[in-house]
């Protein structure tokens, strides 16, 4: 059997494969709501939101693609864990070197009450300045916890005072906003900073092999060093085919 023929064979196996999981699944009873309810509860896929920057100005999830993303969730009153969150992304900014620019790391406000776009330019002084912190009114930011299925509860801790219990955790996304993993506090730095350079180097969408169509929907700056990064700038004839 030549490459050319093993490659064909391996192409149609893939096929009757993927054929075979969507036929079952067409054809067994609850098929609308059994894998979406999977889904939902196993992957923050992340999701349209509307909120304001520390300079008020608006910003939605749709303004990010182009670029691999780290969404956190916190709050500027947060005693332990967001301030170190935040401090080690600020770390990690630092050790990627120049490849830092190209990630854009986002923290979204469990606390719209107190976090105000001033408040938050204030508390972001402390980190990295390429941290984004978005804020919004209430029903903005539910709207944008439930999208990521983020998590936030305000608990009152007497004297009129209130604290947020809210998901840890850092999320990735990759250029075209797919869901591409996620960095923990109890990772080793070493790994964390080879997670989001892995991320930053990939052009292509999460789970897929990159198409033509990928690399044609990232943004213009991106575009040209993904598609020579894909191969999609040679001639077809240099970069094979397959079947
Ligand atoms: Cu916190």
């Amino acid at each position: 059997m030549t490459l050319r023929s093993a490659r064909r064979w391996l192409w149609v196996a893939v096929a009757a494969t993927a054929g075979a999981l969507v036929g079952a699944a067409w054809t067994s009873p609850g098929y609308e709501h059994a894998p979406t309810a999977d889904t939902r509860s196993a992957t923050p896929l992340g999701g349209e939101f509307s909120l304001v920057d520390e300079d008020g100005k608006p910003r939605t999830w749709s303004d990010f693609r182009g670029r691999p993303v780290a969404v956190f969730f916190g709050f500027t009153h947060c005693p332990d864990i967001c301030p170190t969150t935040l401090g080690e992304l600020s770390v990690l900014l630092d050790d990627l070197g120049e490849q830092a620019n190209e990630l854009q790391v986002v923290s979204i406000s469990g606390d719209p009450e107190r976090d105000t776009p001033g408040v938050l330019t204030g508390y972001l002084q402390s980190f990295d300045p390429r941290i984004v912190g978005l804020t919004g009114s209430e029903a903005e930011v539910d709207r944008a916890f439930s999208a990521f299925k983020a998590y936030r509860k305000k608990v009152t801790t007497g004297g009129g005072d209130y604290t947020i219990d809210h998901s840890a955790g850092i999320y990735l996304y990759d250029r075209n906003g797919g869901f591409a993993g996620t960095l923990d506090v109890h990772e080793d730095m070493e790994v964390r900073v080879n997670k989001l350079r892995r991320l930053i180097s990939r052009c292509e969408s999460s789970g897929r092999w990159p198409t033509v169509f990928d690399a044609a929907s990232l943004l213009h700056a991106d575009k040209e060093r993904c598609r020579n990064r894909l191969g999609l700038n040679q001639h077809p004839a240099a970069r094979g085919s397959v079947g």
